[in-house]
């Protein structure tokens, strides 16, 4: 509903306009350099909606003429579409051109694919288009130049603003450093907390300059890949990377790519294909064997695609390599004591992590303020190139070109105490093992390292009675050590099975 033309009963939706706006206008704020070229290098919206803010000084608007549903925000309006099924979305945009054009928002059409998963089906360079089966020639458009919406209009935009100026010009003090190689010894010692990206291992990898999109798209046209909630075969998800505009592409994560290629990873196999650069050294989490948790994936995606904020899955640290394209990381340590990077939200006790926001959105919202915040560390990754995610550290990452990459996480022997802290006292957040396992995680992992490795074990369980001992408060520690007296020989960390502990500084 225009500003212009709300009765006074409805000023309540117009002002929780103001709120895009304000992201709208902070966007240009970021960058005042680049402000003017981001703005002119938006093309104009498919079916010319417009930002909210030029209803003010609109004589008409399109969503006045939408009967009831012209009440309803616009947040509202796209949230009730959302339980609307496909035949439903059809009939109710053939009623006015407000209703076509909220109607036609492609995120209804992604989830209603999605959910729907049809085996047997063409690209045809939306969602709904696809879902609908229309040939590119029958595809149709009606302009709604009168419509001012930022809910239709704002993705649009986070999906076609150059990124360009907020993975440039990094400054120096945020640089990852970059290295040839590391040793063991040095990695053990100096690195493994620290993220660092290095030029050489990969560029001995068989697979590197060979396997590309293309070479796999050739070799695998119909091997099925998983990419996010749906299994595409690579003929299909190559369309896609090649044909779309989602603000947040459908991102190809696949931890069954080795068994699914027929490749072997590992330097000592008769015909590797890749392997863990050296100065990782051994990774604990091998002990587990049939039992360890999801440790490796493919991933590939278009220009823009990318992961938003979180951290890696238990505690562990972790190489991702670029085959081909290049990617840019935004990288944050965490510690109980350290804010959360800005614009992502944390839960009271740390174990959820949301970061609502796109990564455009993320960029334009909160980018300046993040490359001021201590210990944001940024740099890009290229082909060629592997960049080590230390243990516990929050990441974005944003491919900058279509590009295929390879991730694996790993226990090295230094962070043996912290993963097997998050196994014992953070039960709930252990992800990657099998049903059967996820519950006696910790126990498992604590009985193979036993058979395989008993000092490194003790060494990692010594360490982690130590940072218990320190994480707690006085009180705490005046008051439990009795009680481990009495426990005898058995362990008790003192943030071990008593929760309110663990949030002790
Ligand atoms: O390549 C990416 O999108 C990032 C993947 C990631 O989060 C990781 O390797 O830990
Ligand atoms: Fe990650």
């Amino acid at each position: 509903m225009a500003p212009g033309i709300l009765d006074a009963s409805h000023h309540a939706c117009a002002e929780s306009r103001p709120a895009k706006k304000i992201k709208l206008s902070s966007a240009a704020n970021v960058q005042p350099d680049d402000a003017d070229d981001v703005a002119t290098a938006i093309p104009p919206h498919p079916l010319h909606v417009k930002p909210a803010g030029n209803a003010y000084t609109a004589s008409e608007n399109l969503k006045s003429r939408c009967g009831s549903f012209a009440t309803l925000p616009d947040e509202l309006l796209s949230l009730v579409l959302e339980s609307f099924n496909a035949d439903q979305l059809v009939r109710l945009g053939s009623t006015c051109r407000a209703l076509y054009a909220f109607t036609r928002f492609d995120e209804l059409w992604r989830a209603l694919f999605v959910g729907s998963r049809p085996e047997d089906f063409v690209w045809r360079g939306t969602w709904r288009t696809t879902f609908l089966r229309i040939p590119q020639e029958h595809v149709t458009s009606i302009s709604c130049k009168d419509l001012f919406s930022d809910v239709l209009y704002r993705p649009f935009q986070c999906a076609h603003t150059s990124l360009e100026p907020f993975t440039s010009n990094i400054p120096k003090q945020n640089a990852i450093q970059r290295l040839p190689d590391l040793t063991r010894d040095e990695y053990a010692e100096k690195w493994t907390d620290k993220p660092f990206i290095l030029t050489s291992p990969v560029k001995e990898w068989p697979v590197y300059g060979k396997w590309t999109p293309q070479y796999l798209l050739e070799k695998y046209p119909d091997v099925k890949f998983r990419a996010e909630a749906v299994d595409w075969p690579m003929a299909k998800y190559m369309d896609y990377m090649s044909n779309s505009s989602d603000e947040s592409s459908l991102y190809l994560f696949d931890r069954g790519f080795v068994e699914k290629t027929g490749i072997t990873p590992g330097r000592d196999a008769v015909e590797p294909a890749y392997w863990s650069p050296d100065c990782f050294g051994e990774d604990l989490f091998s002990v587990l064997r049939e039992h360890r948790p999801d440790c490796r994936w493919m991933i590939m995606g278009p220009k823009r695609s990318g992961s938003t904020f979180h951290k890696d899955p238990n505690a562990t640290n972790a190489w991702n390599a670029v085959l081909t394209g290049s990617k840019y990381w935004l990288m944050f340590p965490s510690s109980p004591t350290l804010p959360p990077p800005p614009g992502v939200i944390l839960s009271d006790d740390q174990s959820e992590i949301t970061s609502p926001l796109s990564i455009a959105e993320y960029f334009l919202t909160f980018h300046s303020l993040a490359r001021e915040t201590p210990g944001c560390r940024e740099g890009i990754c290229y082909a060629g190139e592997i960049l080590h995610v230390p243990s516990g550290w929050f990441h974005l990452v944003l491919n900058l070109e279509d590009g295929l990459a390879l991730t694996q996480n790993f226990v090295p022997i230094k962070k043996l105490a912290d993963v097997l802290g998050f196994l014992r006292d953070q039960r709930d957040q252990v992800s990657g093992f099998k049903d059967e396992v996820c519950d006696r995680a910790y126990e498992l992992f604590v009985e193979r390292l036993r058979e395989n490795h008993p000092e490194i074990l003790e060494e990692g369980l010594a360490e982690l009675e130590r940072k218990g001992k320190k994480g707690r408060g006085k009180w705490e520690e005046l008051t439990k050590i009795g009680d481990e007296e009495e426990e005898g020989a058995g362990f008790s960390f003192g943030f071990g099975g008593d929760d309110d502990d663990a949030d002790i500084p």
